[in-house]
């Protein structure tokens, strides 16, 4: 299977965590996220709206993180992520609607985008209140975490990694030297959300994890090690 991505897309490490939970071999076939690449009549046909992931498997092909999770769910049964029981079912997407409609289209475009295209000083106070909007939905997100420590039931499942691949860039991205002194508050994430750091060191020590870490994240994070 081909998971058509960028290195550093939340919604493409989505599919390569689920893939990997599930033993699901995929080749991530790499592009850069230019308006060429993505909006080519080419790309097109495999994400009607021009977006990252798509895959395509076996002469098919599909777009949309959610929907390529609950094909993968539908495909490999095997190690669920999306619940055991209905009612798990319908918690798990709760949450993963919840999330995508209602969170992470403020998380991405208030919060990540002008930090990552280097706009963050130039919008302070736009940023400042996107991160504010995040720090609410944080702080609710850390009051439903489970008593078992996952999102939903006893293990992990489709809602930990819609969450956890949207929050770990914000986290990253809003701790970023250059942006420390907009005063965004997420160094303290630990300890303002401990809930929800425990899990993200859940999330972090499964196994199938660190196969997943953003590539070019890797990259970044050695040349600046090397370079300090
Ligand atoms: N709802 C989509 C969102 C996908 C999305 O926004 N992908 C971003 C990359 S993280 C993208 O391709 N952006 C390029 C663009 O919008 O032109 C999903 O869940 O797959």
């Amino acid at each position: 299977m081909k998971i058509h991505m960028f290195s550093g897309s939340g919604f493409a490490w989505r599919i390569q965590l689920a893939c990997a939970l599930k033993g699901i071999p995929y080749h991530p076939a790499y592009m850069q996220p230019t308006p060429e690449n993505l909006k080519s009549a080419a790309f097109l046909t495999l994400s009607p709206r021009g977006k990252v992931p798509a895959i395509e498997a076996d002469g098919y092909s599909l777009s949309e993180s959610l929907a390529i999770m609950a094909y993968l769910e539908a495909k490999h049964p095997d190690r669920p992520l999306f619940g055991t029981t209905p009612e798990e079912t319908g918690r798990i997407w709760q949450k993963c609607l919840d999330f995508d409609l209602y969170v992470s289209g403020d998380f991405i475009p208030n919060l990540i985008a002008p930090i990552v295209q280097g706009r963050a000083a130039d919008e302070a106070d736009a940023v400042r209140k996107g991160a504010e909007t995040a720090h609410e939905e944080l702080a609710k997100l850390d009051d439903g975490v489970g008593a078992s420590g996952w999102m939903i039931g006893e293990s992990v499942t489709a809602a930990d990694i819609t969450l956890y691949t949207m929050i770990e860039p914000v986290i990253r991205f809003a701790t970023k030297p250059e942006v420390l002194s907009l005063g965004l508050g997420f160094e303290s994430f630990a300890s303002r959300y401990p809930k929800l750091q425990a899990w993200r060191e859940k999330v972090q020590s499964l196994p199938e994890y660190d196969a997943t870490y953003p590539t070019f994240w890797r990259e970044v994070d050695e040349r600046l090690a090397a370079a300090s």
